[in-house]
């Protein structure tokens, strides 16, 4: 369970070897006693009206033991707390599509979790339509440890210590609460060779300084905390282990401790990996985290080794067909994070050939107006900076000009009453001098105010209902039966997908990872096929109406039983028909 974060660092920096921390050069004096600034207040670090990671696993087992979900464990976390899948939908019918959704990869969007656990809800309602169809699994909380850590204001991480700098000490150096607000925020360092410097618009947004066009660094920035183990550099080994989603094998980075010893090497990873691939009836995967691939579709390209990034073009068709359908009229499109290697997306996608869907469920809009971002201003620490830019106030440039991070600031102060970033304050610094902290709270920026979530919800249950009509979907069609003569009929049949989906994505045709989908024709007893195949599989069979034509000739006894046509397909289900002559 999780332990209150000044309780997990302290230990960390005591547990330094001996010297450590003997430079005298380097030796920190004593912190004083009193900072330059008062103590601030303590705060919440995660944003109101959330549940907490474990509160959302609560709520999940009430589900389950109401009879209202089914629930596969599929690991436990080195914390002790469950991975697991909802399963919604009958799940024993042959050839029923099943569509996953995946939450939270990272840690640090429990908006996704909130919308995966509402949807978990509206399914459990029962009467979707979408369960006559297919089976979905929802994995509201795919990396509770890290979910758990972020919403307690920590880093989002997870599992065993990792020495991400290689100086043979695990996990020496995290940020540290130096100020007592509960917070591990941000410190900006004021040197003139740094990075950053103030925004013109609003004196609390850094930009980075662009030299090439004269511009002066004013600050370095800096996690909150002391060079725990005086290596000079600050906070470069947080607590716990490899990432979640850089632990998949396809891009897998070798030899980058936050990956991992090698690829699925986590519990977690692991057990969902294994999930995947025992359930070969998937034909989607949704995955809702950092990463979008709906807000801009991404371009189809044509590689198809080892380090492809880019969709093949069917698939990619698809991605900006959905796009289409489902955020032309959105205002404010969330926007994606960085793309990950070794990430477990693209590993669904690249690896075990499933169609997938990222959303970033939300993002701060950029549009707020400069007139409240005025009065932002005013409560900001506005200090004079190294590059003795004077601050002349929000609202006099175009919008086009104002940084992105000056808007951020404004919709803050506007939508949350500035409740998401602290205004910098200036604190003594034990080894650094006169610093400030401040900035973001670590979740601020990637989940909105809660009472947005029920409409983020609402949105994703009616997408997930109409995929119901997406999904692959198979048909015998121009079905044609003539009789030859003695006892010899032709057979004439076109199978046709109707689905949006094809019966597998493209790359699932390069991966070989989805099963192919099998004609069958079934002769009665007697019966003797004279020309085509009894048993034929179909790699892939496009969608919106993609279709084969097949034709056999065959002989049957007299007064025997028709023969009949099968087509069976994980995911796009099973067609029969009775090959009863045409008259
Ligand atoms: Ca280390
Ligand atoms: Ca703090
Ligand atoms: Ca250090
Ligand atoms: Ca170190």
């Amino acid at each position: 369970m999780l332990v209150p974060f000044r309780s997990i660092l302290v230990p960390a920096v005591l547990a330094l070897p001996p010297g450590v921390g003997q430079d005298p050069a380097l030796e920190a004096p004593v912190a004083p006693e009193t900072p330059e600034s008062p103590a601030p207040a303590v705060q919440e670090p995660a944003p109101s009206g959330y549940l907490a990671p474990d509160e959302v696993l609560e709520h999940l087992r009430s589900l389950r033991e109401q009879g209202r979900m089914d629930w596969i464990r599929l690991a436990v976390t080195a914390e002790a707390r469950e991975l697991g899948v909802a399963a919604f939908g009958e799940r024993a019918l042959p050839g029923r599509p099943a569509i996953l959704v995946v939450a939270d990869p990272a840690g640090d969007r429990p908006a996704a979790t909130a919308v995966a656990l509402a949807l978990c809800e509206a399914l459990a309602e029962g009467g979707s339509p979408l369960l006559e169809r297919a089976t979905v699994y929802v994995a509201p909380l795919a990396n509770p440890d890290a979910a758990a850590r972020a919403f307690a204001g920590l880093a989002p991480r997870r599992g065993a210590a990792v020495d991400e700098d290689r100086d043979g000490l695990l996990d020496e150096d995290g940020p540290d609460d130096l100020d007592g607000d509960d917070l591990l925020l941000q410190m900006r360092v004021p040197d003139p060779t740094g990075d950053w410097r103030a925004a013109e618009a609003d004196a609390r947004a850094l930009v980075r300084a662009q030299r090439d066009k004269g511009e002066a660094g004013a600050y370095r920035l800096l996690p909150e905390g002391r060079d725990d183990d005086r290596d000079r550099a600050y906070n470069e080994d947080d607590l716990g282990g490899a990432d979640w989603d850089g632990n998949w094998p396809h891009r897998y980075r070798a030899h980058v401790p936050a990956s991992g010893p090698y690829p699925l090497s986590e519990a977690e990873t692991r057990a969902l990996a294994e999930f995947v691939l025992g359930h070969p009836h998937l034909a989607l995967v949704i995955v809702l985290g950092a990463e979008d691939n709906l807000s801009k579709p991404p371009e189809a390209g044509d590689d198809r080794s080892a380090k492809a990034t880019k969709p093949l073009a069917e698939d990619a068709k698809l991605l900006a067909l959905w796009s289409e359908r489902w955020l032309k009229d959105a205002k404010n499109k969330p926007r994606s994070g960085e793309r990950g290697a070794g990430g477990f997306a693209e590993w669904a996608y690249f690896q075990a050939g499933l169609p997938v869907v990222q959303s970033a469920v939300w993002s701060p809009p950029l549009d707020a107006s400069a007139s409240a971002g005025k009065d932002g201003e005013k409560e900001g620490d506005a200090t004079e900076d190294g590059a003795g830019k004077k601050n002349d106030g929000a609202g006099k440039k175009d919008d086009k000009d104002v940084p992105d991070e000056v808007k951020l600031l404004r919709w803050n102060d506007q939508a949350l009453g500035g409740a998401g970033f602290v205004p910098w304050r200036k604190f003594q610094h034990p080894d650094l001098g006169e610093v400030e902290i401040g900035g973001w709270k670590p979740l601020a920026l990637h989940n909105p105010p809660a009472g947005e979530l029920p409409a983020l919800a609402e949105q994703w249950r009616a997408r997930l209902e109409s995929l119901a009509e997406d999904l692959p979907r198979l048909s015998w069609a121009k079905v044609e039966v003539r009789e030859l003569g003695d006892g010899v009929l032709e057979a004439r049949a076109t199978l046709v997908n109707s689905g949006l989906l094809a019966s597998m994505s493209e790359m699932g045709s390069v991966t070989n990872r989805p099963r192919p989908l099998r004609v069958l024709l079934e002769l009665p007893e007697g019966g003797a096929l004279l020309a085509g195949e009894r048993i034929q599989s179909v790699e892939r069979l496009g969608g919106s109406g993609g279709n084969r034509e097949y034709r056999w000739l065959y002989a049957l006894k007299p007064g025997s039983a028709p023969a009949q046509l099968r087509a069976l397909s994980d995911t796009a289900g099973e067609a029969l028909v009775v090959l009863e002559v045409n008259r």
